[in-house]
């Protein structure tokens, strides 16, 4: 980690010298194997412990997240953290309101059988119990150095990975999350006072899963569900 760099102009920009680690085929599979078998244990988990977090671990979880790759590495992400009690209680009557809205006159009926095993509604009390709500904006586009409006690419996509990649940093550190997305959400941009080119993608608590916490028993689909295989 800290070896000297070994650096290069390339069509007069600068290059690193890049090098990732090799395994073995049969230490690949293994590795591979247990990856997988620590990523199946996690779950989506709706009931929160209010013990704390270190702060420390919500910094190294969004720097984790925030490695992701993006469309011209324009990191096109801003990851708002909540701890303050007044302001979650603003963002749960808020959601809270929303979700109401949704679940009675919203959803259609089939959307609501569909999340019936999953035993979601519209109380959202997890938003003010979690330590921490991180919520995930994107940028549609950015300021240069003269104010003038820069584009950005591919927001989506870069935002939606770098949410999964925030997901695994929060089950790797031992903490629980959920991927809530009220709708419509734009009221996290006034509640937190965001700029105009901020648009809310993703609300994430995060902390400890409550005492006796039960999540539905769900299969996950198997390799020949998921995947095609053009030999
Ligand atoms: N946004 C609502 C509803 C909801 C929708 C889907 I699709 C889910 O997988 C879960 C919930 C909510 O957060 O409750």
């Amino acid at each position: 980690m800290n070896q000297e760099k070994e650096t290069k102009l390339i069509d007069g920009y600068p290059y690193i010298k890049y090098a990732h680690v090799h395994y073995e085929p049969e230490e690949m599979i293994a590795r591979s194997g247990q990856f997988h078998e620590w990523m199946d244990t996690r779950r989506s988990v709706r009931e929160f412990s209010d013990k704390p977090v270190p702060k420390e671990v919500i910094d190294n979880i969004i720097l984790s997240a925030s490695t992701a790759p993006s469309g011209a590495h324009k990191q096109p992400w801003t990851f708002c953290v909540v701890s303050n009690a007044e302001m979650k209680t603003k963002i749960r009557e808020a959601a809270e309101k929303e979700e109401y809205e949704s679940y009675h006159n919203r959803m259609s009926e089939t959307w609501l059988k569909d999340l019936e095993p999953l035993g979601t509604d519209w109380n959202k009390p997890f938003l003010e119990t979690a330590p921490y709500l991180i919520i995930m904006f994107k940028k549609a586009y950015d300021f240069g150095p003269d104010g003038e409006k820069q584009n950005n690419y591919y927001v989506n996509e870069s935002v939606g990975i770098a949410a999964g990649m925030l997901i695994t940093a929060i089950h790797d550190a031992g903490l629980v999350t959920l991927t809530h997305t009220p709708s419509p959400m734009n009221f996290l941009a006034k509640i937190l006072d965001r700029p105009a080119n901020e648009r809310s993608f993703l609300l994430l608590p995060v902390g400890y899963e409550g005492e006796e916490n039960y999540v539905p028993d769900i299969q996950r689909k198997g390799i020949e569900d998921v995947a095609v295989f053009y030999d």
